[in-house]
């Protein structure tokens, strides 16, 4: 059964939640970690299963994690979908409360979908109670929405960078889009119409959606309330600005970064439309534990 924001009482108390989640997805939020920042004594695992990416952000070096929702400069070690299970096995049962379970790269976890969806079913199968959780770029969203519902997905990121295509093209060099590479204007605002179309149909699909936003000094800082206006009429009630940090070998490597105090000022100026992340960590592709605490490299 359905819980309007009226009836579940649980979304007036926490602005994290959407309306119409079901109970048991209001209960996965409640435990996750990064959408609900009182849930900080849950933790998540990222299982990194998902090397292709099919845009190109001008920003990112594909030697390393999806800078749209990870650290800079970091790699994380491949998994098969077999060797994923394995590993949240093994962290399940050193790790306590451990309720949630993300695939956010190091590429697209849609561009890999026979992966993302292998290593979904896999660990639905055996613990029906973690909350699954993704991010991803949207291109391929649209195609997807439904059968991430189905495949039992609770929570999902979208990176959107602008919502104007005079400004996309200047974040997005192409995309890769039905065995075509598409470059400029043309590709940004395919990628956008996915990414807003992905949206509006899990709108009404019980999953809890939180947009992700890398704010570039000079190029989209100016349009990020823009974004965050933009993606609350489609109904997100989370999102999570993040500063553009550098990576060598990009188009923005010597680019001025925003200023922590500038990135606070952007976050509570769009606070006051959606609700935002104040402490996202931009973790790694295969961070493992409490935001406070990564473990993934700790031997245990
Ligand atoms: Fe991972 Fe992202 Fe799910 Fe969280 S991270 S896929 S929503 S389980 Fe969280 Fe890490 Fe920030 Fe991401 S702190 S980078 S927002
Ligand atoms: Fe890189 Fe992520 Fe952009 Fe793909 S979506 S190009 S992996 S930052």
């Amino acid at each position: 059964m359905r819980n309007c924001r009226g009836c579940s009482g649980e979304s007036e108390k926490d602005p994290y939640l959407k309306a119409g989640l079901s109970k048991e997805t209001i209960e996965k939020t409640l435990k996750h970690p990064c959408y609900n920042k009182n849930a900080h004594d849950n933790a998540r695992i990222h299982l990194p299963v998902a090397p292709v990416c099919n845009i190109k952000c001008a920003f990112c070096n594909r030697k390393f994690d999806c800078q749209n929702e990870s650290r800079p400069g970091v790699t994380s070690n491949l998994l098969t979908p077999e060797k994923a299970f394995e590993t949240f096995e093994y962290y399940n049962s050193k790790v306590e409360n451990l309720t949630v379970m993300g695939i956010a790269g190091p590429g697209d976890a849609l561009a890999n979908f026979e992966e993302t969806k292998r290593t979904i079913q896999l660990i639905k199968e055996k613990h029906p109670d973690v909350a699954i959780c993704l991010s991803t770029n949207g291109l391929l969203l649209p195609q997807y929405a439904v059968e991430l519902k189905e495949l039992g997905i609770t929570h999902l990121t979208v990176t959107i960078n602008a919502v104007d295509p005079s400004i996309g093209e200047k974040i997005y060099d192409h995309i890769d889009y039905n065995g075509k590479r598409i470059v400029g204007r043309e590709a940004s605002e395919i990628l956008l119409h996915n990414q807003l179309e992905g949206l509006e149909i899990l709108k009404n699909l019980d999953v809890m959606c939180k947009v992700n936003i890398v704010a570039i000094k000079g190029v989209n800082d100016f349009h990020v309330k823009e974004i965050v206006e933009k993606v609350k009429s489609l109904g997100v009630t989370l999102t999570n600005i993040m500063s553009l940090i550098p990576v060598k070998g990009t188009a923005f490597e010597n680019h001025e970064s925003l200023t922590s105090e500038e990135l606070k000022k952007l976050r509570k100026d769009c606070d006051t439309l959606v609700t935002q992340m104040f402490h996202c960590r931009q973790c790694r592709a295969d961070a493992v534990g409490k935001l406070s605490h990564d473990i993934s490299q700790e031997a245990i």
